[in-house]
């Protein structure tokens, strides 16, 4: 901007249209010429610049840059305030034509890199509606899940409730009140991950039921289903593994109804023509206890490896719920009986869908887990 001030108040009075005052050893544009020329040289600018840009964001710079509050442009129309009264209407028109022109060169540009714009995205999103859909690969629930609820599904078609509980548990559910004497070998720190004294990563689901004997009288029959934890580590032992416990306590239930409700059971999971047989056993927390076999679902009772030649496989253990064990959780073993049965659900799967080796549950090797 030329220096107004310093032209005089009115310098250009004196000139000619041409724009050169001759003035004693000094040429001058004038303040108009000045003026006219900044805004030629102005627009010349803005117009290179709206034809080089290649977004609207660097158009709106542009923009701003010469019609913006702080633009070029504004500039010049703000400085005129201190031009002549006969210059001010020339320049005034000249920069509003200037204005003029530009504002519709930025809309002209804005609507081409529009139209620039959406043209590519014809391009770009391109979308084949004949191509054929991808497929998602389907997830599948792990063999122990499926298993697990088989066999919650059987018990539950068969009146029993389902109970969890916690897989930390107190020494006194898991063993005192099962009537497991302190010098049992359960007990010993080799077969069991103690948290503390008295706290245990539970070794069955027992305990589970007895929360649930504590919480309500009989008659009662629920099953427990779950993750326990023993330590053991080869070819058949998992130091975590997954169990299901039930246990029925009413008036007058005998071991008939025992072997009535496992033998339901076992013949609907494994298949109606499959052999059972009980076996006299022993529990701490069962009087009588029996082990229940099926009739070897690989050689189909002839003798194998699997069976060890028995022709038998041991699937299950049961028993009558003893009377200690009553005492524990007050129930009336007077008025009442009860029988209780205990299975590991990885034995079960191995035995249901021939598994031979049980770290293929654990290791999560999808060519294994794809076959369930
Ligand atoms: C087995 C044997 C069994 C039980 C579990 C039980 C629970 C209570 C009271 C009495 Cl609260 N008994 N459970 C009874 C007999 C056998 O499990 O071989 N499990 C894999």
């Amino acid at each position: 901007m030329p220096n107004i001030k310093e032209m005089g108040s009115s310098p250009s009075l004196f000139f000619l249209n041409l724009g050169l005052a001759i003035t004693p050893g000094r040429i001058f544009l004038s303040d108009r010429m000045i003026m006219k020329d900044k805004l030629v040289k102005i627009e010349e600018a803005a117009m290179q610049a709206v034809a080089e840009v290649v977004s609207e964001v660097e158009l709106q710079q542009v923009k701003a840059r010469f019609l913006g509050r702080k633009g070029e442009v504004t500039a010049i129309m703000k400085g005129m305030g201190q031009l002549s009264s006969e210059e001010r209407p020339i320049i005034g028109a000249l920069s509003n034509e200037v204005k003029d022109r530009l504002e519709s060169a930025f809309s002209e540009r804005q609507e081409s890199l529009r139209q620039a714009f959406m043209k590519e995205r014809l391009v770009t999103e391109q979308l084949d509606v004949t191509l054929p859909g991808r497929s998602q690969r389907q997830g599948y629930k792990h063999p122990i899940t499926q298993v697990t609820e088989e066999v919650v599904e059987i018990f539950t078609a068969l009146g029993f409730g389902v109970a969890e509980g916690p897989e930390v548990e107190k020494d006194f559910y898991n063993f005192e009140a099962l009537n497991i004497p302190k010098d049992h070998p359960a007990r010993d720190m080799q077969d069991t991950f103690y948290i503390s004294e008295e706290v245990v990563l539970r070794t069955h689901t027992s305990p589970v039921q007895i929360r649930t004997m504590l919480e309500q009288p009989p008659p009662v029959r629920v099953i427990a289903p779950g993750t326990v934890y023993r330590r053991d580590s080869d070819i058949t032992h998992s130091p975590m593994f997954h169990q299901v416990e039930g246990f029925l306590v009413d008036r007058k239930v005998t071991f008939g109804d025992l072997k009535g409700i496992l033998t339901t059971f076992i013949t609907e999971f494994f298949g109606q023509n499959i052999d059972v047989r009980f076996r006299p056993s022993f529990f701490p927390f069962t009087e009588p206890s029996a082990e229940v076999d099926i009739q070897c679902v690989i050689c189909g009772g002839s003798g194998c490896r699997v069976c060890k030649q028995s022709g038998w496989l041991e699937i299950l253990g049961s028993g009558m719920i003893d009377p200690e064990v009553f005492k524990s959780v007050d129930y009336d073993y007077e008025l009442y009986s009860g029988f209780a049965f205990g299975m590991g659900i990885e034995r079960i799967a191995m035995l249901k869908y021939g598994v031979n080796d049980l770290r293929l549950f654990f290791e999560n090797d999808m060519r294994f887990l794809k076959q369930f």
